[in-house]
């Protein structure tokens, strides 16, 4: 069953500010207003909230003389990044194999972003999985000195206690984990060392650990044909700088990549077992166990906060 405007419209009535993406990839849920942008020419000036200057990079902003962007925006449009020594030893250590300029797995020109048109984030937005989907989610990268401590998973929309691990924090960039997501879903990044950070799609349930009550967006959405591309920016500050220092961040939204191809949907797909009489019809499915490797456990940690 593909995405229909029937199951737009029921989503719409639980959340009448949302708004959906107008692509066949996985359906953003979004605030009124946002949409896919332009994502072309980054300029790592931060005129639009993924285009930083990666800390990953040395570049004109550094000084170096060339454009060199390194981040999440110029990567899923298919920019080559060449990273700077510390870069290059992170992911080193995180398995990651960087001979050369590094371009990102499933990246392309015609990604679009999902944003405001005056290139600021939709501060709270999640994904619209209306009759349960299959996904096949592809760690394509992380460029962080957190690349072990960083958890990513699903949680149920609106609802940030309802956590399902989708790569824990030592998955392998290459990795692939085939979960079943039976609702409206957004995206969580915990923090695994203890500290208490957490970030979410819905920005308004970060928690982030000695730092004001604002909250920023800390995800990044690049849509192109059914595919989407997710970043996340795993330090929240209000302070950006072109290098590493305490406290600040530089919001290029590499630090962890992963690929989410449009799920496989509805109770009557290819992958659901038999209804075994008419009342189940209509419960969520279980995990298709029969497909293999589908992991949605629940996220280890309490709750933060
Ligand atoms: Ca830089
Ligand atoms: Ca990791
Ligand atoms: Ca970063
Ligand atoms: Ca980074």
């Amino acid at each position: 069953m593909r995405f229909t405007p029937t199951a737009a419209v029921a989503s719409l009535a639980l959340a009448a500010t949302f708004v959906t993406s107008p692509v066949h990839a996985a359906p953003i849920l979004g605030t009124a207003g946002a949409g896919l942008q332009n994502a072309s020419a980054p300029q790592e000036n931060s005129g639009r909230f993924w285009d930083g200057n990666s800390w990953d990079s040395n570049s004109l902003l550094d000084g170096a003389g060339a454009s060199n962007p390194c981040n999440i925006g110029s990567l899923a449009g298919g920019t080559g990044c060449g990273l700077n020594p510390a870069a290059v030893g992170a992911a080193t250590q995180s398995g990651q194999v960087i001979a050369g300029n590094f371009t990102l797995g499933e990246s392309g020109t015609g990604f679009q972003a999902w944003g405001n048109g005056d290139g600021t984030a939709d501060l709270s937005y999640g994904f619209d999985s209306t009759g349960g989907g299959l996904y096949d989610f592809r760690m394509l990268g992380e460029f962080t000195d957190d690349w072990n401590i960083n958890e990513i998973g699903w949680y149920d929309l609106g609802n940030p206690q309802d956590r399902h691990t989708i790569f824990s924090a030592s998955a392998a960039v290459g990795a692939t984990t085939q979960v079943f997501i039976p609702s409206n879903f957004g995206f969580y990044y915990l923090n695994t060392s203890g500290n208490g950070e957490m970030f979410f799609t819905q920005s308004r349930f970060n928690v982030e650990p000695n730092q004001d009550a604002t909250h920023k967006q800390q995800f990044a959405s690049f849509q192109l044909g059914e595919f989407t591309i997710m970043g996340v920016e795993d330090i929240f500050s209000n302070t950006l700088t072109p290098t590493w220092q305490a406290g600040a961040a530089d919001y290029d939204y590499n630090d962890v990549m992963f690929g989410v191809p449009r799920g496989l949907f509805g109770a009557g797909a290819d992958h659901a077992a038999p209804a075994r009489h008419g009342s189940r019809r209509h419960r969520p499915q279980e995990p298709p166990q029969a497909r293999g490797g589908v992991s949605t456990r629940r996220a280890q940690g309490a709750a933060a906060g």
